[in-house]
């Protein structure tokens, strides 16, 4: 204890990895996956883990990358709610030592030697994939066929990275589609209260005009199935729904019909961090990017696949 006292010049005096981890929150089904995957990560690897969740809000997340710098852990990682705004923190960890390891969400910063290493997944590709299964699916087709293809569209959080680069990703397919028209989007924060409330709106104003309903995630789409079902609608026939994360209640709601594709985003992240943490620790080199590799879930594949799930 002692020892410990004079700072980490003696690391004689702990030989456990202290990591300190700033999660975004618990606003879906994958979330709560990410957070299972890197506590049971830490634990295994005998990492000690100082875990914040902060709850939507980056304000949240300064202070615990703030409070993991004055505790000296030996590497803060943290998965960005919003991609801008985080020079002033990270330069702050920098001046004090700390390597930062980004998980999950990437932040928009000039200065690249703010943080080692981003582990997770490509959102621009989920985007595409989205809507290549789209423009692809049968009975969209036929639609497109006869006229336009109305989509609404519900975006993950304002800010966040995963929100920009899956529009972003999903824009670039249908731009060379004149026949697919977004005729509204707006964000349901990637909930399935704020999915539920949005697609309620969406059906106010355009009604049966939607044909197709893309959102940024499970979640938000499991949600807005809710609202389709109580406007008298049919979801995954009157309104055909492609959604992102392909979690557990993304399967069951394929399963039941009602959503016809998720496109894959694995939140099990946690032992790839681990190992992150523990080469920057020993001084090893880490590669700048890891991207996650993932699939696209039709709903014909659903039922076979879901023994298979793992979150
Ligand atoms: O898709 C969504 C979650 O950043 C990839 O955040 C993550 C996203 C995920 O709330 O469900």
């Amino acid at each position: 204890l002692l020892l410990l006292a004079f700072g980490p010049g003696l690391a004689l005096a702990k030989d456990k990895i202290v990591l300190g981890f700033s999660q975004v929150g618990a606003e879906s089904e994958w979330r709560t996956a990410n957070t299972q995957s890197i506590k049971d990560a830490a634990a295994k690897e005998g990492i000690t883990l100082k875990f914040s969740d902060a709850q939507q809000k980056q304000e949240n997340q300064i202070k615990a990358i703030r409070s993991f710098i004055a505790q000296r852990v030996d590497v803060i990682a943290f998965s960005p709610v919003v991609e801008t705004g985080w020079e002033p923190v990270l330069r702050e960890a920098k001046r004090a030592g700390i390597p930062v390891v980004l998980t999950d969400r990437s932040v928009s910063v000039k200065d690249e030697s703010l943080w080692v290493s981003f582990l997770g997944s490509d959102f621009v590709e989920e985007g595409r994939r989205a809507a290549k299964w789209l423009v692809d699916y049968a009975p969209v087709k036929e639609l497109a066929a006869k006229g336009e293809v109305n989509i609404v569209e519900l975006q993950g959080t304002v800010g966040s990275a995963p929100a920009i680069d899956r529009k972003k990703g999903f824009e670039e397919i249908l731009k060379n589609q004149p026949k697919f028209k977004i005729i509204r989007s707006q964000t349901g924060d990637f909930t399935r209260a704020k999915g539920k409330e949005v697609m309620e709106a969406f059906l106010k104003a355009e009604g049966k005009k939607i044909n197709v309903l893309y959102a940024h995630n499970d979640d938000m789409a499991i949600g807005a199935i809710q609202a389709i079902e109580e406007a008298g609608l049919k979801p995954g026939k009157d309104i055909v729904i492609v959604s992102i994360d392909a979690v557990k209640g993304a399967f069951e709601a394929m399963i039941a019909g009602k959503l016809n594709c998720s496109v894959e985003c694995s939140p099990l992240l946690g032992p790839q961090l681990m190992s992150i943490v523990k080469d920057v620790v020993a001084g090893k080199p880490v590669p700048r990017r890891i991207v996650t590799e993932e699939g696209v879930f039709p709903q014909e594949t659903a039922a076979k696949e879901f023994p298979n799930r793992k979150y």
